[in-house]
């Protein structure tokens, strides 16, 4: 592996504590490949993919980086990078090919070969359960529409708890659940890829009750010696502005705001939904299929949040502006390739409204990224470098992170955009799946070492 360094690095000092946790983030989907090796079961975007028009150039997750045969040489990367934690999810569909009942053994087995080799590297495995790949098995029978689908995932947390509780102690239920319940149900862009908001809402409130039914299953098997550490979920942490100071504006910036974070975050740490935005819905004629106690289940002590932060945006009030009228105002911000402006500003601003409403939770960034297709990534680096110096702000604001993990640590799978969308630290030919780590590699793993001194 060939060294790179960019000319003009200087790092801070002393802004990080030595207890805080460097690492890179990926997800099973987008990296494992090997969707039908060995006895895994399809999941939900196996099928989404393979219908016409779903994703770029019909791009499918089969192969991805084919992590699933190469997790050596995933965990050789994370070790050269000098990093102290990997958040990687588990497959559902590999664990437990139909949602529920038999085990594939060699499922679990590829965990387990992947946690024993970050452990004997000296990396701590920080554990996602679902990162958006459902069994489709459970889809065929209405997915997360169906409430038996929460206890479903218990019994799936359950046997991951105790199969793992000697090894991993950092642990997130559900990543982006915006994602895996309104972009999959409403904006109809994600599998399953329907476009019912009251769908997404029974998704996006069933995944809640499954979230707070673990993490009570947690506590009750650490009390039992069965499991171990800390567990959370990571929501998408944006953040928007108003164009102008109206009050219709704040509340156009307001409603995206509620809708991708406070819509589950305040259920679990206040047992409500965000007051403003389920007026909204509700007044338009939508519906939260709550029962009685779930919001009691959902209400929960959870031991730290996962910040998800790519970019803010600046919005104001526009009754065409879809459901939630409100529109994002295009400043000619500098963007990625994805579209989305690079706003360092805005990761320090989100941090500080956890801090804020949420008191006394622990935070840690579990993704914080930037998409860029070319492998000569120095734009890659002015990111990090921006967003890493946004955070150091955030320490010195009081807000509590703990650790950061960048998106990604390979270039995979993303989503409806395919391969073509690229957010990793190192290159993969998806061809060869061969790993050529890019400039933006060798400058994370020189800040790694620089601010932990
Ligand atoms: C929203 C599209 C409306 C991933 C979204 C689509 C709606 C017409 C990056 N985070 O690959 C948000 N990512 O797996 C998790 N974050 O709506 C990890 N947010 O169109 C990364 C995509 C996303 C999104 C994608």
């Amino acid at each position: 592996m060939s060294d790179q360094t960019f000319p003009q690095k200087s790092f801070p000092q002393g802004l990080f504590p030595a207890t805080f946790r460097w690492g890179a983030a990926t997800s099973s989907c987008q990296i494992e490949g090997g969707w039908d090796a060995d006895g895994k079961g399809p999941s939900i975007w196996d099928t989404f993919s393979r219908e016409p028009g779903r994703t770029f150039a019909g791009d499918r997750p089969d192969a991805a980086c084919d992590s699933y045969h190469r997790v050596e040489e995933d965990i050789a990367l994370l070790q050269d990078l000098g990093a102290d934690v990997y958040r990687f999810s588990v497959s559902w569909p590999r664990v437990l090919p139909k949602g529920r009942g038999a085990v594939n053994p060699a499922g679990l087995a590829y965990y387990h070969r992947l946690v024993d080799g970050l452990l004997a590297a000296g990396i701590k495995p920080f554990c996602t359960l679902y990162h958006w790949d459902l069994p489709q098995a459970l889809q065929d029978a209405g997915g997360w529409e169906n409430r038996a689908t929460i206890d479903a995932f218990v019994d799936f947390a359950d046997l991951m708890f105790r199969e793992f509780h000697t090894k991993i102690d950092l642990w997130v239920t559900f990543n982006e659940p915006f994602c895996s319940s309104f972009v999959g149900n409403w904006f109809g862009v994600h599998a399953p890829g329907k476009t019912d908001l009251n769908v997404a809402l029974a998704c996006a409130h069933h995944q809640l009750v499954a979230h707070g039914k673990a993490v009570a299953r947690f506590r009750n098997l650490v009390s039992l010696g069965r499991a171990r550490g800390q567990i959370g979920i990571a929501p998408n942490v944006t953040w928007a502005e108003p164009f102008t100071d109206t009050e219709a504006d704040r509340l156009a910036c307001l409603r995206p705001i509620q809708w991708s974070w406070d819509w589950f975050l305040d259920p679990i740490v206040f047992g409500t939904y965000p007051e403003h935005l389920e007026r909204w819905f509700t007044e338009r004629g939508f519906r939260i299929p709550i029962l009685p106690g779930d919001l009691d289940e959902i209400h929960r002590k959870i031991d730290l949040v996962g910040a998800n932060y790519y970019c803010m945006s600046v919005n104001r009030h526009d009754p065409a502006g879809g459901l939630l009228e409100s529109t994002q105002v295009d400043l000619g911000w500098e963007k990625s390739d994805i579209g989305w402006p690079l706003t360092p500003d805005g990761f320090t601003k989100s941090l500080a409204r956890v801090r804020d409403k949420y008191p006394g939770l622990p935070v840690y960034i579990t993704e914080n990224g930037i998409c860029l297709n070319a492998p000569n990534d120095p734009r890659r680096i002015v990111y990090l470098d921006q967003h890493l110096r946004a955070l150091a702000r955030a320490l010195a604001q009081g807000v509590d992170v703990r650790g950061y993990t960048a998106w990604s640590l390979l270039d995979n799978f993303e989503w409806a955009e395919g391969y073509a969308k690229r957010f990793g630290l190192v290159e993969v030919d998806f061809r060869t799946f061969e790993r050529r780590p890019k400039p933006s590699y060798f400058w994370y793993r020189d800040w790694i070492a620089s601010v932990r001194k």
